[in-house]
């Protein structure tokens, strides 16, 4: 295994710059094996629960990661809707396994991740998402969008950084993402809702440029794409008879504002927190999901290991605190 590395100074400035930046080998691609592994586990393990409901006949147990959901989707799309709604959660990164949390805290990762953010004290956010892309599937197809349209507009000027990390090699035929470069500097563009599969969309009229100039963010199994929270992106269908599975973790400096350390203790009858948490929770760029600080040169004591990560996560998510505090955009008309 090759040791972690730095970016060169080319690389971060291609990526302030472009406002994104394929890496093609920042992880051997072995070192991915242990979270394809777990999470074809829980395919199984949710199969074989639904098979014992009597719902699911054919568990498809003879084929590996990137095909078994697809043929399950194929027998019945409630099914593969109900596993791939397990993995994802109530609002994306449901399977948070310690497989999962060694691929958002990895070395290798972070190295890289301290070369564009700057510093060495790197915040992580539970705003991550498991993209099982299926073959003509069009849950899996995002339209145009910042991630900033997603967050609180106090954060806009701010960076956070999206990892995208394949876990297939990620190619046109399978729908890889699009990328509009040398657009991240500007205000975040006008979003609407009710883009395909409840997606945020930006308009072709509302873009910061052409979409025809965007670039085609191709990348191997073991690579990263990495870009700013400004960066316009989309992606496209996945026309391969396997499943494009993907994930995307998002890394901010811990002097970006974060809910590191808040628990939403207090709560009203609907379940959302009290407005006392959003004053101060407010400060977060994304409120209802759990942050945790994974690398500090200055509180080495404070990273969050894999038991903190797993409470977090579980306590924010029964919590459901309340969205509506940052929604902030017009429905498509
Ligand atoms: O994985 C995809 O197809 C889209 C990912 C995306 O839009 C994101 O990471 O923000």
């Amino acid at each position: 295994m090759n040791a972690p590395q730095p970016l060169s100074s080319q690389q971060v400035q291609f990526f302030h710059e472009e406002g994104y930046l394929i890496v093609p080998d920042v992880f051997d691609p072995a070192e991915l094996e242990p979270l394809r592994r777990e999470m074809h586990a829980e395919i199984n393990r949710k199969a074989r629960a639904l098979k014992a409901e009597g719902k699911l006949t054919e568990l498809h147990e003879n084929l590996g990661f990137d095909e078994q959901l697809a043929a399950i989707q194929r027998d019945s799309p409630d099914n593969g809707d109900a596993i791939l709604r397990h993995l994802e959660g109530l609002r994306g990164g449901g399977f948070h396994a310690p497989e999962m949390f060694d691929v958002i805290s990895h070395p290798k990762l972070m190295q890289k991740l301290s070369s564009l953010l700057g510093t060495e004290e790197i915040v992580a956010s539970s705003v991550y998402r498991i993209r099982p892309k299926l073959p003509n599937f069009g849950r899996g197809v995002v339209p145009w969008h910042q991630d900033s349209g997603y967050f609180a507009s106090h954060c806009d000027q701010h960076l956070i950084i999206t990892c995208w990390v394949p876990l297939v090699d990620a190619t046109v035929e399978n729908g890889c993402m699009q990328i509009l470069p040398r657009t991240h500097q500007g205000e975040v563009a006008l979003h609407h809702t009710g883009g395909n599969a409840g997606f945020l969309v930006i308009k072709d009229n509302d873009l910061p440029d052409d979409p025809r100039k965007s670039i085609v963010a191709a990348c191997p199994r073991g690579g990263v794409v990495f870009m700013t929270n400004r960066t316009p992106h989309c992606s496209t269908p996945n026309y391969s008879n396997h499943i494009r599975w993907s994930i995307d973790l998002r890394f901010q400096s811990s002097e970006v504002p974060s809910n590191v350390g808040l628990w939403p203790e207090k709560h009203d009858a609907e379940g959302n927190a009290e407005p006392e948490f959003y004053e101060k929770g407010n400060v977060a760029c994304y409120p209802p999901e759990a942050d945790f600080l994974v690398s500090s040169k200055l509180h080495p004591e404070q990273v969050t290991d894999y038991a903190e990560y797993s409470r977090r996560r579980e306590v924010y998510d029964q919590t459901k605190p309340n969205f509506s505090v940052f929604r902030r955009w017009p429905a498509q008309s």
